[in-house]
């Protein structure tokens, strides 16, 4: 591997990001073709059901490709049943003479296939280049490949003093405006959010995304009482948002019907014997509902019930420079659970900390 691939990896993987927030639940794919050492022509998955990266840049070139080198960040796909030609015969068919890959594809459908086949009709397959930075590009797609569950992220805005707010039941604002600059542009990036009925009640957050651009994310709300005003925001703000509640079977009947009147997508779940939704089939059906991302944004209760049940991938804190000594402490911990620090920075007058649930 050359200093040329890892730089030529690094465009398609600047190219797939241009994807972020229109592909879900595929992934973000980039691809560059170059040959005698130029670059003739790229290509990027612009949008769920478009074509593929590959497809792209093959169609971009306005030149023969006989002897060229395509960069694609994830393996070509090779299987049939779906919604857009595979990439591999067209590869083939144009004389394309090597491949150079991050990451094979995690889809079972393909799984070095599309590398197998390519070698088998002699074209040179490297594979490798950048691969973490390759898997933590597509994290989402591939903890969904994996487990047909979604990623899920916890967005945890507090105080030094780790409160969620600066006396119990007030509505806070902890961090500045860059943070809530960051926290929109992760909605536009997550295929949902997700917050408890005390944050509905509490908060009435929109929930949407309203500085840096992008789509809106689906809305998730765990309300085992269905205690949630259905006055709030949430449900009554007319937008195309698809939300979805998830509350305990007949917790309030009359007001799961005028829920789904209003278009929001009702689940009924049995209670576990402490009298919580099972955390695991709420990822679940999520999952089956093809969200393959989560944001989390709180509060006390759901974090610490994703905590405690280890379901989660990353926690990003926001730290704002207070001590409330007053308030609601962000979560409970049951059990001793190790963090991997990730990264650190400065947001305006906060500090966001990034950590993932160590391996
Ligand atoms: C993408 N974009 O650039 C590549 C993908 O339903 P389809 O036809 O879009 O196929 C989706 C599958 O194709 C996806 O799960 C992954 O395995 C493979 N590669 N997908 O959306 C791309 N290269
Ligand atoms: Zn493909």
């Amino acid at each position: 591997m050359s200093d040329i691939d890892f730089s030529l990896m690094e465009r398609c993987f600047n190219l797939a990001r241009k994807g972020i927030g229109k592909v879900s639940p595929n992934p973000l794919v980039g691809s560059v073709l170059i040959k005698n050492n130029e670059i003739i022509s790229e290509g990027f998955h612009e949008h769920f059901g478009g074509l593929h990266a590959e497809a792209n840049a093959i169609k971009n070139a306005n030149c023969n490709l006989s002897g060229a080198t395509m960069y694609v960040n994830l393996e070509p796909c090779s299987h049939e049943k779906k919604k857009t030609p595979p990439c591999v015969p067209s590869i083939i068919a144009n004389n394309i003479a090597k491949v150079v890959i991050a990451n094979k594809d995690p889809n079972p459908e393909v799984f070095g296939n599309g590398i197998e086949k390519l070698k088998d009709a002699g074209i040179e397959v490297v594979t490798g280049v950048l691969e973490e930075k390759g898997k933590e590009l597509n994290k989402f797609f591939f903890k969904f490949m994996e487990t047909k569950l979604p990623y899920v992220t916890l967005k945890i805005a507090k105080s030094f003093d780790n409160k969620i707010n600066n006396k119990i039941g007030n509505q806070t604002k902890i961090t500045g405006d860059e943070a809530e600059n960051y926290v929109h542009r992760q909605r536009a990036y997550y295929d949902a959010v997700l917050v408890g009925a005390n944050t509905i009640n509490i908060d009435n957050p929109k929930l949407s995304v309203r500085y840096g651009g992008g789509r809106n994310p689906f809305r998730v709300i765990l309300d085992s009482a269905l205690k949630s005003d259905l006055k709030s925001n949430v449900f009554s703000d007319g937008s195309s948002q698809k939300t979805l509640v998830f509350t305990a079977e007949k917790s309030n009947v009359e007001k799961i019907l005028t829920l789904r009147k209003k278009g929001v997508k009702v689940f009924e779940l049995v209670p576990n014997s402490r009298g919580f939704l099972e955390l695991s089939e709420i990822l679940k059906i999520i999952g089956e509902e093809g969200i393959i991302s989560l944001f989390v944004e709180g509060g006390q209760k759901v974090f610490s019930q994703f905590i405690n049940a280890e379901l989660f991938d990353e926690i990003i804190t926001l730290n704002a420079p207070y001590l409330y000594g007053d308030g609601l402490d962000a979560f409970t911990i049951e059990q001793e659970i190790e963090l991997e620090l990730k990264e650190v920075d400065r947001l305006g007058k906060d500090y966001i900390a990034l950590f993932k649930k160590k391996k």
